[in-house]
């Protein structure tokens, strides 16, 4: 038999890399990488070089931009350049070269910030974004535009899923570019081996997020673009060809924090430092569509947090300034 060429955009990021991790374990796929030193995905000429000649069958478009609150409130020019050229290039030359199906990585900060809570795919486009994340938010929702109209126009079948916010291996631990669960996990180690007395977490705690491991994002990842197209269609209105990927449970800032400081073992006190933003209020994913495609998660935050500490331990000397 012969073998699927499935290319993976953004491999060396966390969510890249969970679903190289899923992809390998397969016979049936061979799978293609490119660093962004092979190939930058920024660049609209080497993006069409490449997939003219490179004969690939699907496309899992996972490379992006990110950052945690404070990265996209003080970088929003990087973030929706880079996101909107990346898409833009990769989905366009995807098109071009032919290929019939492509799955998109979206964000579930495309959704109006005040949205009734938990959202659903379609209060897409209701309401104002939450201005810290706005610049990249409108890059993710041109993402989803983009392969809608591929699709309507030329009848493609390019797939999105919108994560809930992301933790796990291979994340970003910068103390202050990163996410929440990463930057704690970091300073809450660093506090333990220092032996300081407190750690600062940022905003007033009160927000609500629901927090999803990476590799369960990389399991839905790979059944979604694996469902068939009437399967997939009969659950999607054409016009909001997203889904929704998340655990459908979420929790305070301040129980996620607290629940990182007892992984991480520190026993001091914590201060949250209100002069940093706390950003959306909720945020909260409508996960029904995704059940009702026969998937839901498995691994309970506690149990991610210790998987990623682990992993955190098992690869600081990466993050050793
Ligand atoms: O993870 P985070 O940056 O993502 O912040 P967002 C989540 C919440 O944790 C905010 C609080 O209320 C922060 O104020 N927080 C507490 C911290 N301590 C810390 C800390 O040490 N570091 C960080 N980063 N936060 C991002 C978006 O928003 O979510 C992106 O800006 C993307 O665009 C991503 O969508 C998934 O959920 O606030």
């Amino acid at each position: 038999m012969e073998k699927k060429r499935v290319f993976v955009a953004g491999h060396r990021g966390m969510v890249g890399s969970a679903i190289v991790r899923q992809l390998a374990q397969r016979g049936d796929i061979e799978l293609v990488t490119r660093t962004s030193t092979e190939l930058d995905l920024t660049d609209q000429a080497s993006v069409n070089a490449f997939f003219a000649d490179a004969h690939i069958d699907e496309v899992y478009l996972a490379a992006a931009k990110v950052g945690g609150i404070l990265a996209n409130n003080t970088q929003p020019a990087e973030f929706i350049y880079q996101n909107l050229m990346m898409e833009c290039n990769v989905i366009h030359a995807a098109h071009l070269a032919d290929i019939q199906k492509l799955l998109f990585l979206g964000s579930s900060c495309i959704y109006p910030k005040f949205a009734e809570q938990p959202m659903q795919e379609n209060v897409l486009l209701t309401g104002v974004l939450e201005p810290t994340n706005e610049p990249y938010a409108v890059a993710k929702i041109a993402g989803i535009k983009l392969c809608e109209s591929y699709n309507r126009q030329y009848g493609r079948d390019y797939r999105s899923v919108m994560p809930t916010n992301l933790y796990g291996p291979q994340d970003n631990f910068h103390p202050e570019n990163s996410h929440v669960i990463p930057g704690l996990i970091r300073r809450f180690h660093e506090a333990k081996l220092e032996g300081n007395s407190e750690v600062v977490a940022w905003g007033s705690g009160r927000p609500m997020r629901e927090f999803l491991y990476v590799d369960d994002m990389a399991a839905a990842s790979v059944h979604i673009m694996e469902l068939s197209k009437g399967i997939y269609q009969s659950n999607t209105d054409p016009m909001l060809g997203h889904i929704n990927v998340g655990t459908g449970v979420d929790c305070t800032i301040r129980e996620l924090v607290e629940t990182i400081a007892k992984v991480v073992g520190f026993e001091g006190g914590i201060r949250f430092d209100t002069s940093k933003p706390d950003g959306t209020p909720r945020k909260l994913l409508n996960v029904d569509r995704l059940a009702s495609l026969g998937w839901t998660y498995s691994v309970s935050l506690e149990v991610g947090l210790e998987k990623t500490y682990r992993w955190f331990l098992d690869n600081q000397d990466q993050f050793r300034a």
